[in-house]
């Protein structure tokens, strides 16, 4: 009890504070509630859902994208963010069986939606570092990829710089084996690691996620618009597509959209949203 409880102080500090905070009311509340990260029944009573994020083309404003978004479902704690439960499940290794889950999702709201997306429409889901590693997860898509490839052709998965660090002779493989299969790669969160520009041609990716850091300056008068055209310019020539990040207002949608980011995404066009709003919006839309 005393882990957990520090553990939601620690948690208190992040991000998603009013979950914490209402968690550990909660759970003051009814004293004897033990909170404990029942994995393996959560996945088995498909606790986890999805909430999606609209990508837009910067050109024509349309919704050509979404970004899948993991929810726990909680019994007890309601529903519950990443920042809370994904540290605990990439330190036991389960990491890998989540990243499969959702990726089964992401395929099934795929075929569910087959109807009412627009033709180019991908949906984006994000892979930890092992799972992206992990032989089963490169199998599943291999698998699915022989059952359907328009379905899986729709797939972007989001890797992040630590990735493509760890394990580089795995991640060469299973990039070229994405290829072969003609499904997407983006590289998430750009600008808070490494940064290197080396990975951009060195490795076969299609985006380049560019993290709401640089977006977050762009109203002020800094250097960060200089840096954005570096960065946005040189992947032009590399022909990987750029998405910004946490768009928060109109002058930043504006501003990136002047530098020639090809996608953007953040609150300013749409949060992350439940499935049945997901589908309003897009149809609304693109009315
Ligand atoms: O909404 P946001 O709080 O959803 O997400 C927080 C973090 O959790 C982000 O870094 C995001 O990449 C990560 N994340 C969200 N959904 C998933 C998922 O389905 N799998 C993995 N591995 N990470 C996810
Ligand atoms: O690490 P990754 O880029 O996958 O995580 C995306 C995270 O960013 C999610 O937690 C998502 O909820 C959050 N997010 C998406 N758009 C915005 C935004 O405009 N502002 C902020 N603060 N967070 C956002
Ligand atoms: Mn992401």
């Amino acid at each position: 009890i005393d882990a957990d409880h520090a553990m939601y102080q620690a948690k208190l500090m992040g991000r998603n504070q009013y979950v914490f905070f209402e968690a550990l009311a909660e759970q003051n509340k009814t004293s004897n509630v033990k909170v404990e990260y029942d994995f393996d029944n959560a996945v088995n009573n498909l606790e986890f859902i999805g909430n999606y994020q609209p990508l837009i083309d910067f050109r024509s404003g349309d919704v050509i994208g979404a970004e899948v978004l993991v929810r726990w479902q909680h019994p007890k704690l309601g529903l519950v963010f990443p920042d809370f439960f994904i540290p605990t499940l990439e330190k036991s290794g389960q990491i890998v069986q989540l990243d499969l889950y959702m990726l089964k999702l992401a395929l099934s709201k795929l075929k569910l939606w087959a109807d009412w997306l627009p033709e180019k429409f991908k949906l984006n889901v994000n892979v930890s570092t092992s799972g992206f590693a992990s032989e089963d997860f490169i199998r599943y898509l291999q698998e699915q990829h022989q059952k359907s490839a328009v379905i899986t052709e729709r797939l972007c998965i989001e890797i992040t710089e630590e990735s493509l660090i760890l394990n580089v002779d795995a991640v060469k493989k299973h990039l070229d084996i994405l290829k072969e299969l003609n499904i997407s790669v983006a590289l998430d969160d750009f600008g808070t690691g490494y940064s290197s520009l080396s990975y951009l041609h060195q490795f076969s990716l299609d985006y380049l996620k560019i993290d709401k850091s640089f977006v977050d300056g762009l109203n002020a008068i800094s250097n960060k618009v200089v840096i954005l055209n570096a960065v946005v310019n040189l992947a032009k020539a590399l022909k990987i597509k750029t998405t910004a990040e946490g768009i928060e207002t109109a002058e930043q949608y504006q501003k990136l959209k002047e530098i020639g980011c090809d996608l953007g995404q953040g609150y300013h066009i749409a949060k992350p949203l439940l499935e049945a709003d997901f589908k309003r919006f897009l149809l609304n839309r693109s009315l």
